[in-house]
């Protein structure tokens, strides 16, 4: 029972208190719950090291897991005052830059929900990922500090320091905790490392690199991209900070709870989240020989202790550091990863397993796979082109250590907080069950054929239509029409992802209604992305969007058929509002490319419906809902690494071919688009397409147009379209981040549970 009340936090009446007293009374309040409800903890736990934890907005998410969200909510309403005021005024912690941060956002909720004991471990940036606005149509972008207006006390300072030694540089690490809810269960923790000499004063002037400066600047900011080298020479510090401090982390607290060290994997578990973690291999190869233990002995724990996930097949992604990096950051590292490396080379000759290859470049994943004693992928998909294709050398040396953790979203926040009136609906149904045993939304299956569930659903998603619309119109002006489709496409801003082939089917439609063709109804195209600084035809694309917007969204004869929106500073709060108001889901990615994705789960089980290649985790979406209730198009992933393997792709020839297309594409460079827009930039996105088009939009432009339509159509039949989302809702049980963590537990880790 609650008897927490925020009264007591105050000091004084809630209905004198300020926004601010408000927040902080309901942060302690929360603070204090958890306190109560008490940690999860066992003999053994795994740590999950990631260099991004993309939170979003805490307080309501932590007073639902904590169940007392209502209290609250009542307790502020009997003073007059509204938690939705409180829930706006909150700043978000943007601590990551896309998917694979929110992954373990979702990790670490489900960790503490189903009771095991576990640590997140990171850095605690002081400025989150770029806050983006937009002049003269083009991205701009300014440091998020996010530490202000109370949230900066969610980070409870500890008195835990360690000593990280980079060369000849020494630095002191403090740990900060942030405490984190599970729904219904004890608690788990964030424990991320900073810097006490962090100078904030540093901000205004960018990612700046100084060796002299790296006291200052170490977690001034996360990384947006590692573009220029003395970024990269700081990203090099920031990984081996956070991983030294986790490894001698994990040796304090295994020892305190009875290891020996030779037994620390009956101790520990670490899971690398990609390659930026990496280093803590051969960091804690070093600890272990300090303390003793023979290096041949200390490969063995470390293979036993890591696992490592893997969350891209894109090359230009995958960490290699050139050997002088690592001499210059961690000297003391360098002869025990070229022992480690040695130790390879006399097992294996195939110089394509090698970790540092002919020309001194350190390959991390390859560290990982040989060092680890489980590989995974993030979707089946992904996990079998692993397999097959880019880590095939590694699979034919250990088939034993690959294996697949389709990944998972938590429910908690992506229906139960963002979307209550759906929540309402479900519960009405089959109660409380799903929240805590996601599958049983299957239980809605039978609602899928009832017209009243059915008109229910719709009525739900309109609300969430119209109150999205408004809130559109007061954050950036946009107009948008509640009735018309809402078609989304919201992720980070890049080239394999696709945003420029909705961009040409979004200027075909409008070439058609300034034809004189008269849609049934209105489409408005959504984008929400940030594009890495120094990613050039990302910030181009989103360039040609902005200018493509003004252009139709400004003219009366097609603004009330077609309107393209592209959000402002695109974050997971907003994510939170426009997913549930949802219609289509789009999913587009080269198929290979998304090693998974996750916000088409999300979009999955507030009911829109995918739009989507047969990529990432939307062929186990296609497998479960059928091929009624999903639309999918485009080349499949064996075809498209067929043209990679071939060098057989040539953009220009499509263009020939297809009179659409060729229509679609040299609008970019059309008198009004150039009038509208920078020509140099708009330019230079044409040439990219014709030129090189590396990412194939072309050849699956035809199809997705065709598919697009059908969607379009089909939505026209609104039970049937309502029919799609209740099998879309009932069948999203699968990608509840539960299942996934379960499944790292009993195939990776072997943690008991605690609770
Ligand atoms: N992903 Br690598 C990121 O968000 N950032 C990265 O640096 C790398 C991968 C994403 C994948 O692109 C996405 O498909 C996946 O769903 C997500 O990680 C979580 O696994």
């Amino acid at each position: 029972m609650n008897t927490l009340k925020l009264r007591d936090y105050t000091g004084k009446a809630l209905s004198e208190c300020t926004i601010l007293e408000l927040y902080n009374a309901a942060l302690a309040l929360t603070q204090d719950a958890c306190r109560n409800r008490g940690y999860n903890s066992g003999k053994k736990k795994v740590y999950y090291i990631s260099a991004e934890f993309l939170i979003g907005k805490l307080l309501s998410n932590n007073l639902i897991n904590l169940g007392i969200y209502d209290d609250v909510k009542a307790e502020l309403a009997e003073a007059g005052k509204d938690i939705t005021e409180l829930e706006e005024f909150e700043y978000e912690p943007s601590l990551g830059n896309g998917g694979l941060g929110r992954l373990a956002a979702c990790f670490i909720d489900s960790l503490a929900t189903l009771g095991l004991p576990a640590d997140g471990v990171g850095l605690a940036y002081h400025c989150g990922l770029f806050k983006q606005s937009f002049e003269d149509r083009k991205q701009h972008m300014r440091p998020d500090y996010w530490r202000k207006w109370g949230m900066a006390n969610w980070m409870k300072r500890t008195d835990k320091h360690y000593k990280v030694q980079c060369g000849d540089l020494e630095l002191l690490s403090t740990m900060y905790e942030i405490d984190v809810t599970g729904y219904g269960s004890k608690c788990g923790r964030l424990r991320l490392f900073d810097l006490d000499t962090v100078n904030e004063g540093l901000i205004g002037s960018g990612i700046g690199f100084d060796k002299k400066e790296i006291e200052k600047n170490l977690t001034l900011f996360l990384y947006p991209d590692d573009s220029d080298e003395d970024g990269k020479l700081l990203r090099v510090y920031q990984e081996y900070f956070m991983v030294s401090n986790a490894a001698q982390l994990i040796l304090d607290e295994c020892v305190e709870r009875g290891s020996n060290l030779h037994d620390l994997a009956d101790y520990a578990a670490i899971q690398i989240n990609d390659t930026h973690p990496s280093l803590v291999i051969p960091e804690l190869v070093r600890l272990l020989t300090e303390k003793g233990i023979e290096e041949k002995e200390a490969y063995q724990i470390v293979t036993d202790v890591c696992a490592y996930t893997n969350h891209t097949i894109l090359a230009e992604a995958l960490e290699t550091w050139p050997k002088h990096f690592f001499k210059a950051v961690v000297p003391h590292l360098m002869p025990i990863i070229k022992r480690m490396n040695d130790a390879v080379k006399a097992k294996y000759e195939e110089p394509s397993v090698q970790i540092i290859d002919e020309y001194g470049n350190v390959h991390m994943a390859h560290m990982d796979i040989h060092y680890s004693h489980s590989v995974n992928g993030v979707a089946r998909l992904h996990t079998d082109i692993l397999k097959e294709t880019e880590l095939n050398n590694f699979y034919k040396l250990y088939p034993e250590k690959f294996n697949n953790k389709t990944n998972g979203i938590t429910f908690r926040r992506w229906v139960i907080e963002c979307n209550p009136e759906l929540t309402e609906l479900i519960t009405e149904k089959i109660g409380e069950g799903w929240k805590t045993d996601a599958r049983q939304l299957e239980q809605l299956i039978p609602y899928a054929e009832d017209e009243t569930f059915l008109q229910c659903i719709l009525n739900r998603k309109n609300t969430k239509k119209h109150k999205f619309s408004a809130w559109i119109e007061q954050y950036q002006g946009d107009k948008v029409d509640p009735e018309s489709v809402y078609d989304v496409q919201i992720k980070r801003l890049h080239e394999y992802k696709r945003q420029q082939l909705n961009l040409l089917w979004a200027i075909d439609r409008y070439l058609h209604i300034k034809d004189g063709y008269r849609p049934r109804r209105p489409v408005t195209v959504f984008f929400g992305a940030k594009a890495a600084p120094a990613y050039v035809i990302a910030k181009d694309i989103i360039h040609a969007i902005l200018a493509f917007s003004s252009i139709v969204n400004n003219d009366p004869e097609v603004s009330p058929y077609l309107k393209v929106v592209m959000l402002r500073n695109y974050n997971v709060s907003m994510a939170e509002k426009l997913i549930p108001a949802s219609d289509i889901s789009e999913q587009i990615s080269l198929a290979s490319k998304e090693a998974s994705g996750t916000g088409n789960m999300k979009f999955m089980l507030n009911g829109a419906v995918t739009l989507g290649t047969m990529d990432g985790a939307n062929v186990e979406i296609a497998e479960l809902v059928g091929e009624d209730n999903i639309f999918t198009f485009g080349q499949s992933s064996e075809e498209v690494i067929e043209h990679y393997k071939n060098a057989d792709y040539v953009a220009k020839n499509w263009y020939k071919k297809d009179k659409r297309l060729a229509a679609a594409v040299d609008f970019l460079v059309s008198e009004e688009m150039l009038e509208a827009g920078d020509r140099k930039l708009l330019k230079q996105l044409y040439d990219e397409l014709l030129g090189k088009d590396w990412f194939m939009t072309f050849p699956d432009f035809e199809s997705y147009c065709k598919t697009k339509d059908k969607a379009l159509a089909a939505y026209e039949d609104r039970m049937g379209w309502a029919k799609k989302m209740a099998v879309n809702i009932a069948k999203a049980g699968y990608f509840s981040s539960d299942r996934t963590i379960d499944q790292y537990n009993n195939d990776i880790w072997h943690l008991e549970k605690d609770c």
